[in-house]
């Protein structure tokens, strides 16, 4: 194999600003992951007290405010925390996937990593292995990807790079005003 360039991200969070969201349905679980979201930034070099912790009534809830807490300017990620889990009815399909794709969003509108730490399963005991049971915590990994997530992006091109490359190359993208004639060969 050649040489090629690598990025990867440090799990060292000191001076990050994160941000938690949580939802209160199902607080058994979710308490449990929030707290292994913190314990996991802490052993990482965060004070926990340094970390803004934010309540929603369910992960329905959820990308609204993790949203907000992203555009804000005031955090470089959002770790979000949750539990759904399945009845005898299809609404955790529409409480689970709408979820999932407004953390997604949230993050690619802002450009701010947006980590899923949201359990869905299909019963309690498959929540609690989760939640710092036998399957670890998945409150703790989304903390940690969050974490990875704003290093790397630290180490990438930014968009404000693009554009200060384009203009340097006289490389005119369509979003922006236009000369007032049309170009023409030579132009
Ligand atoms: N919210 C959850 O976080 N987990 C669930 O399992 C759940 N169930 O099963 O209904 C749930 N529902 C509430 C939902 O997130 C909204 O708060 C509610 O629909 C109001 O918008």
């Amino acid at each position: 194999m050649g040489t090629y360039s690598q990025d990867e991200g440090k799990l060292d969070a000191a001076g990050m600003r994160l941000a938690v969201v949580a939802g209160r349905f199902n607080e058994n679980v979710t308490t449990p992951l929030l707290e292994g979201a913190l314990e996991a930034l802490r052993e990482h070099g965060l004070d926990p007290a340094d970390v803004r912790v934010a309540w929603v009534p369910g992960a329905f809830e959820i990308p609204l405010v993790a949203q907000r807490l992203a555009a804000s300017g005031e955090v470089d990620a959002v770790i979000c925390v949750g539990a759904v889990i399945r009845g005898r009815t299809p609404h955790f399909d529409y409480v689970a996937g709408e979820c999932a794709a407004g953390v997604s969003r949230a993050a690619l509108d802002t450009g701010v990593p947006v980590t899923f730490g949201v359990l869905t399963t299909d019963d309690l005991d498959q929540a609690m292995d989760r939640a710092g049971g036998s399957e670890g915590n998945k409150g703790r990994e989304a903390a940690l990807t969050a974490v990875e997530m704003v290093d790397l992006l630290r180490q990438l091109p930014k968009p404000e790079d693009a554009e200060a490359s384009d203009r340097g190359a006289g490389i005119l993208r369509r979003s922006e005003p236009g000369p007032e004639r049309p170009f023409r060969a030579g132009d």
